[in-house]
């Protein structure tokens, strides 16, 4: 039932025809995710908003849309993902963790593709535990501890053009900028992970006084490199879940005006602590 794509990276989980709310299904797919950061299952699995709700929320506890925009009109905690609407989304095209804004960030997110255009279209998955080994010692040394400022301060804005709108007044009060360490420590496994994010991550802040010689915009460089990513081509019906932990992610090329609109559910996590790079 459940086959590596990437060894320690992405499964893929076949449900065999039982609904994806089935015990063992849903086992599968936990089992699949303590080793790896990306599980996908392929087949039009026909999720509708509620039920996707409901297989998200066997896995963590659910939380309401991020962005109340764009919530379905069946359920707030449902985001339509959607690049072509009267409301776009925001954000999924910068590579990002989801909701590392927060003191306690997102844990787990469900992705299903509703309607996918006929020239194709990726989210792009970046392998974080990947990024953090393959570093040069130098940085690891130096990152050692180090916390990365996460701010709300680019989404804000890039709403406000994108919808042509105001800068929403109370951004800043809502969600001040949190410190998380830049490299992290699975919940579960201990596995060290860098934890970035083009959307959130301002500047990076020693956390002993070492200096940090390196820019976010190189450790971004790095850890997207090619043979770090997973690309997921959608298909109508597919379900993707990931563990914003040990990812980040961000879409594919989108061709304006084109529909494409995929059902975004997440579970909330707690506050990423320090890891050890090995
Ligand atoms: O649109 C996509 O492919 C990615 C969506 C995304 O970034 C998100 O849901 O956080």
């Amino acid at each position: 039932m459940i086959s590596t794509v990437r060894a320690g990276f992405v499964a893929e989980v076949r449900p065999r025809g039982m609904p994806l709310d089935a015990d063992e299904v849903v086992a599968r797919v936990r089992e699949a995710l303590r080793t790896h950061a990306v599980v996908v299952i392929r087949g039009d699995q026909g999720l509708s908003a509620l039920e996707q709700a409901a297989f998200t929320r066997l896995l963590g506890p659910l939380e309401p849309a991020s962005d109340m925009r764009n919530h379905h009109p069946d359920s707030t905690d449902v985001m339509v993902v959607d690049n072509s609407g009267t409301t776009p989304v925001v954000g999924n095209q910068c590579w990002h963790s989801d909701r590392s804004f927060l003191p306690e960030p997102t844990r787990y997110t469900v992705l299903s593709g509703q309607v996918i255009p006929s020239s194709g279209s990726e989210t792009l998955f970046a392998d974080m535990a990947g990024a953090c080994r393959s570093a040069p010692e130098a940085w690891k040394r130096m990152l050692r501890g180090a916390m990365g400022v996460h701010s709300y301060d680019k989404l804000a804005h890039m709403r406000a053009a994108i919808h042509n709108a105001p800068v929403q007044p109370d951004y800043a009060r809502l969600y001040p900028p949190v410190r998380h360490p830049v490299i992290r420590a699975h919940p579960e496994s201990g596995t060290a992970a860098f934890y970035l994010s083009e959307l959130c991550l301002a500047r990076i802040e020693p956390e002993d006084g070492t200096p940090v010689d390196i820019s976010v915009e190189d450790l971004h460089a790095h850890a997207t490199k090619e043979e770090l990513l997973y690309r997921h081509a959608w298909r109508v019906g597919d379900v993707v879940i990931w563990d914003n932990c040990r990812v980040m992610h961000r879409a594919g090329a989108l061709e304006p005006g084109v529909a494409r609109i995929l059902y975004r559910t997440t579970t909330a996590g707690g506050p990423p602590e320090a890891g050890v790079p090995v």
